[in-house]
């Protein structure tokens, strides 16, 4: 298989809704396991992931508190037990976060052949794209999206971002900066609350070298939302997730034992996640969990994803502190660029990917 183009035409699942056809084409309906009309089990009917208040816990880059902190404890409870959590107070501006999300909506309201000249291939991802995976035949999500890179530097390319609307490359910008900021800030928490020193996941990630990108997802209206899913089940593969969903429109779903919970958006609020490069370097004390998004008929929804990610090119493996004989490294080490191409072959495919890593005892 080839990463060079897509295997199939690309058809804008946008373009798809707007025609106003009733019934969506075959190519978008899963099968009935994987549909999202399960039925949660009462236990996690009414679960929230936990919603945490970062407000004074750092002043600038720096961590106030150690591991005895409420907060931090809150957010270890969270890495371990659900693989998610909102924050509120995170210190990134809400009037951009508003902003930028507007403006991403009005980019995917711009006529077709504006977007079209973005138009990404499986080569870089970058740009506007329909699909992930190149399986020829494979059931597609019902979602349209934009794929772009911060860093590292020399992947950052203004060009290949939005020139329309004409705010969005300096939102972009600015809103990177301050979400990777946040990022850093997280990722020293998190050391913190595995008993390294402060600095210890972030100089695993390559330093000031990590990798940052964005994918804002387009989730148009669907005229059969139980037939299929808006983004199927995976786990992240990069670091760690923020994500800024759309505040009025509830469609992330987070896995929880047999069932999925709904997330509910707080407003201004990112959700954070663990991806399975942190699930790895902490030897599985993190665990990135599966996440899957539902679409609806009533509303279209538009969230961005923002990935913080080790440098590309430098091996990732439990971190030795972390290793004991009662619990040996639990995967081998590897780059996170062989590492993302199973997703950006084979699409979305739940934890399928990190669970076969795991080194045979
Ligand atoms: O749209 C969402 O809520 C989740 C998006 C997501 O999981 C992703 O972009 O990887």
């Amino acid at each position: 298989m080839s990463l060079q183009s897509w295997p199939e035409p690309v058809v804008r699942v946008q373009s798809l809704s707007e025609s106003g056809i009733k019934a969506i084409p075959d190519r978008y309906v899963k099968p009935p396991s994987d549909r999202a009309s399960i039925v949660c089990s009462p236990s996690v009917k009414d679960a929230n992931i936990p919603i945490i208040d970062l407000e004074g816990l750092f002043i600038g880059a720096n961590v106030l508190g150690g591991p005895g902190n409420p907060t931090l404890r809150q957010i270890n409870e969270a890495c371990r037990d659900w693989g998610f959590f909102q924050v509120v107070n995170h210190g990134v501006d809400p009037k951009l976060m508003r902003a930028m999300r507007e403006s991403w909506r009005e980019f995917f309201h711009l006529p077709l052949e504006s977007k079209q000249q973005y138009a990404n291939s499986p080569c870089t991802y970058e740009g506007y794209g329909s699909r992930l995976g190149i399986e020829k035949g494979a059931v597609l999500d019902w979602s349209d999206y934009y794929f772009l890179h911060y860093m590292p530097q020399c992947l950052r390319s203004h060009e290949k971002w939005p020139a329309l609307p004409s705010s969005c490359r300096e939102q972009i910008a600015e809103y990177s900066k301050q979400v990777v900021e946040l990022s850093g800030r997280l990722m020293k928490m998190l050391s913190l609350n595995l008993g390294l020193p402060e600095d210890f996941l972030q100089r695993c990630f390559g330093g000031e070298e990590i990798g940052a990108c964005l994918r804002v997802n387009f989730y148009p209206k669907c005229p059969q939302p139980d037939l299929t899913l808006g983004l199927s089940s995976h786990s992240d593969p990069g670091g760690l997730t923020l994500l800024l969903p759309d505040e009025n429109v509830p469609g992330l779903q987070v896995r929880r034992g047999e069932s999925w919970v709904t997330v509910d958006p707080v407003p201004d609020a990112f959700i954070v996640n663990i991806g399975d490069q942190m699930q790895v370097l902490s030897n599985a004390i993190y665990r990135s969990v599966e996440h899957r998004v539902i679409v609806n008929s009533a509303k279209e929804r538009v969230s961005l994803a923002f990935f913080y990610n080790p440098k590309s090119d430098i091996p990732i493996a439990p971190a030795p502190e972390l290793v004991t004989e009662d619990r040996p490294a639990l995967y081998p080490a590897m780059t996170f660029d062989e590492y993302r191409l199973y997703i950006r072959t084979k699409g979305p495919r739940g934890k399928s990917q990190v669970e076969s890593l795991k080194s045979p005892r």
